[in-house]
């Protein structure tokens, strides 16, 4: 019989299994996958969201070394530290693996060698690669500094220099240091495999750009989000080399050769097949095929990632899984952008954020602290640019949206329903008639909705909204979807406002209107205890049993859906509902600070840092210059004309500045602060005889003049106002 299901394979990013996660983690690759798991388990779908542990690459063997401790003495403790602290937030992984596990080591290598085997996917290379004498040992990656050759950094790496962002070659670095020694590294032959990217920059150019692969349509582009599909164009434009996949490392995934002793594949050749490892432990333990979800036509992929990750997810895994022929490719990366803290970004050396590990820790004594950090990340989530996490607007979504909306909405209805009815759900649905006067009457509040009047408008406003709720969060639009969620609850605020049943008590206890109102009341009751399980599944949990409802299962919003379109109960009439409770105690409480002190403690915490840093603030200066050697410098006022971005230089951006008597072009790190569009017209001051040098193949004839703030965010330097270009500046 043909497979008609479809089978969705979710997947959060692997973090490595060095350190903890902080707040910005969770925003950008965990909660919104788990929001899109829960939501098509809620809808019936066939779902398996798998994460866990990336376990190799440099920067866990050298933070071994530091601390003079072996690799797996801090894998154990940060897998199993980062795998609690998960379960404890309700991300609901069906499996968090890790990738030192043996079914790993036999999924990638058998990967690995099903490309050798095809002859033209990799190509073997010797080159001449840093060794270090002293420990007997290659230098990959992170074991090399030296100074940058395009900025002069000091402390770039092998790989990359993080001051201008430059990917570099160990080879390239002046002054080679080994991280290891210290000493100056010698140059030695090895063998290496690279993966030939170059290849197949056509059908990625194609499947990423139009959808399309193999000529058949693949995906809508339009799905995707912008900043994905522009930076997967980026690397394109910049074209595609070849990628050495393997590592003289002794911690890793051997390299299945016989020719290869002693080296592993390159971390990120083997962490996204760690999906497919987790995949197939999970599937073996269900009784399920794991290829249904990788291979069959109706595996349907979906990586959530932040965006650090997309060349990875979208060009050179995907580029992996075709070449190896039998994969399927992923329908959407929604990657997201970073989530700050504060005004700056996380930084744990700094002291700058807060790790979920220590969040649930300071907030043990907070009620809901789970549903209310995953409710504010939720609505400030850095779905297409980056956002801020603020301690002022936790405390806000908190109070204003979890207590007040929803949180009073459903403790009038379940109180109201106990007083008057003792707690049995009123029929109201018999009297056609009457109902229909309801909806006229009701069809005046719609203005302050923006509603538009129909019959059952009560009824018909909900289906919309939670209609909307369902395609947002399908088109991975959760700030969207949240906020179809805060209209319900307003939705439901205002009906009760308006109707006033306990006004209507008073006159007269039999009126029939009251019983209609809360009958619809509680079917959005009812409806809210469904919509607010992907995002606060712990209160889900509790207004299900408020209303001595069974929890959720899988299928209910299939159901739940097919009832409001055909205009049936949630909840029947007769069904006796449990007694209230409160959902949220508000943290701006006049009689109970103690949510506002723990919250109060963290800012504190801030405000601390912030002074210490100010006080620590009396840098060390740069040795002393002679007057004559200061007027060497020849600055001048000008005026950006132009700016482009430099392809695959995520920091560089090419300026023309216009100095009066000419032009000059400049490549300037700031491409990761200023678009090109955003600076045309930016009055500068610039260093007009430098000498000049090329940057990424580009000449640059000059140095534009910039002040660094304490995140390091640079700002313009500019001439007064009104100060012609091409002047002198002394
Ligand atoms: N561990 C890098 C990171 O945490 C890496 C992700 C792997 S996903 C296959 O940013
Ligand atoms: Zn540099």
């Amino acid at each position: 019989m043909k497979d008609k299901n479809t089978h969705h394979l979710i997947t959060s990013a692997l973090p490595y299994a060095n350190g903890a996660l902080h707040l910005g983690h969770l925003a950008g690759a965990y909660l919104p996958a788990d929001i899109y798991a829960r939501y098509l388990r809620l809808k019936g779908e066939d779902v398996a969201f798998v994460c866990g542990s990336d376990e190799h690459g440099a920067a866990i063997t050298m933070r071994a070394k530091k601390e003079g401790v072996s690799p797996r003495e801090i894998i154990d403790k940060y897998h199993h530290l980062n795998k609690d602290t998960f379960e404890r937030l309700g991300i609901s992984f069906d499996i968090y693996r890790r990738t030192s596990d043996p079914l790993h080591y036999e999924t990638a290598q058998e990967i690995f060698l099903r490309l050798y085997e095809k002859g033209d996917e990799f190509e073997e290379r010797e080159t001449e690669q840093y060794y270090d004498e002293e420990y007997k040992q290659f230098l990959a990656d992170r074991y090399i500094t030296g100074t940058c050759p395009k900025c002069g950094h000091e402390e770039a790496y092998g790989d990359q220099c993080e001051k201008c962002g430059s990917a570099l070659s160990p080879l390239e670095l002046i002054n080679p240091r080994s991280t290891l020694s210290g000493q100056k590294p010698s140059l030695k032959k090895t063998k290496h495999w690279y993966f030939r990217l170059d290849k197949h920059e056509g059908w990625l150019r194609e499947w990423i750009a139009e959808g399309r692969l193999d000529g058949q349509f693949h995906h809508d582009p339009k799905t995707w989000k912008k900043h994905v599909v522009g930076q997967c164009m980026s690397w394109l434009d910049g074209r595609l080399i070849p990628r050495a996949i393997t590592r003289d490392l002794d911690w890793g995934i051997p390299v299945p050769l016989p020719e290869a002793e002693g080296k592993v594949l390159y971390v990120w050749f083997d962490a996204p097949i760690g999906y497919i490892s987790a995949t197939r432990q999970w599937a073996s333990e269900q009784g399920k095929n794991w290829e249904d979800y990788w291979k069959g036509p109706n595996a349907r992929i979906v990586h959530f990632i932040g965006k650090d990750n997309i060349v990875f997810h979208c060009i050179v895994f995907p580029a992996v899984l075709k070449a190896h022929g039998e994969y399927q490719l992923p329908v959407n990366v929604p990657a997201n952008q970073f989530l700050n803290f504060e005004g700056r970004k996380f930084s744990k050396s700094r002291g700058w954020g807060i790790e979920q590990h220590e969040y649930l820790k300071v907030f043990k004594d907070f009620p809901n602290k789970e549903d209310a950090l995953r409710y504010a990340l939720l609505r400030n989530m850095p779905e297409n640019r980056d956002s801020d996490f603020r301690w002022d607007e936790f405390a806000d979504y908190h109070d204003k949206d979890l207590a007040d909306k929803l949180g009073n909405f459903v403790n009038r209805v379940l109180v109201l329903t106990n007083k008057y009815y003792e707690g049995k759900v009123p029929d109201a649905a018999g009297d056609k008639a009457f109902r229909q006067a309801q909806d006229k009457a009701f069809r005046q509040d719609f203005d302050k909705l923006s509603l538009t009047a129909q019959d059952n408008a009560f009824r018909q406003k909900m289906t919309e909204l939670a209609q909307n709720w369902a395609s947002e969060i399908e088109a991975f639009n959760f700030r969207n979807a949240a906020n179809a969620f805060v209209e319900l609850c307003e939705l439901g605020n205002i009906y009760l406002q308006e109707k006033a049943p306990w006004a209507l008590w008073k006159a007269n206890p039999e009126d029939p209107a009251i019983a209609a109102c809360l009958n619809d009341a509680l079917q959005l009751t009812t409806l809210l205890s469904l919509i607010t399980q992907p995002f606060i599944p712990f209160t889900s949990d509790k207004m299900r049993r408020l209303l001595n409802l069974p929890k959720l299962q899988s299928g209910d919003w299939k159901d739940m859906l097919q009832k409001l379109q055909e205009q049936k109960p949630l909840l029947r009439a007769g069904h006796q509902i449990g007694k209230p409770e409160i959902l949220f105690a508000k943290i701006y409480d006049r009689k109970d600070d103690s949510r506002l002190r723990i919250i109060e403690a963290q800012k504190a915490k801030l405000q601390a840092l912030l002074e210490e840093e100010k006080k620590g603030q009396a840098p060390e200066l740069k040795p002393t210059v002679k007057f004559e050697d200061f007027t060497k410098l020849d600055l001048r006022t000008g005026t950006i004309i132009a700016a482009e971005k430099i392809p695959k230089a995520n920091k560089l951006l090419k300026v023309e500045v216009d100095l009066g008597f000419e032009k000059r072009t400049v490549v300037a790190g700031i491409a990761e602060y200023y678009q090109p569009e955003d600076i045309i017209g930016q009055r500068v001051v610039l260093l007009a005889n430098l000498a000049p040098r090329k940057l990424r193949g580009v000449e640059s004839q000059g140095m534009l003049l910039m002040a660094d703030n304490a995140e390091g965010r640079p700002g313009f330097l500019s001439p007064p106002e009104g100060w012609p270009n091409g002047f002198p500046i002394r």
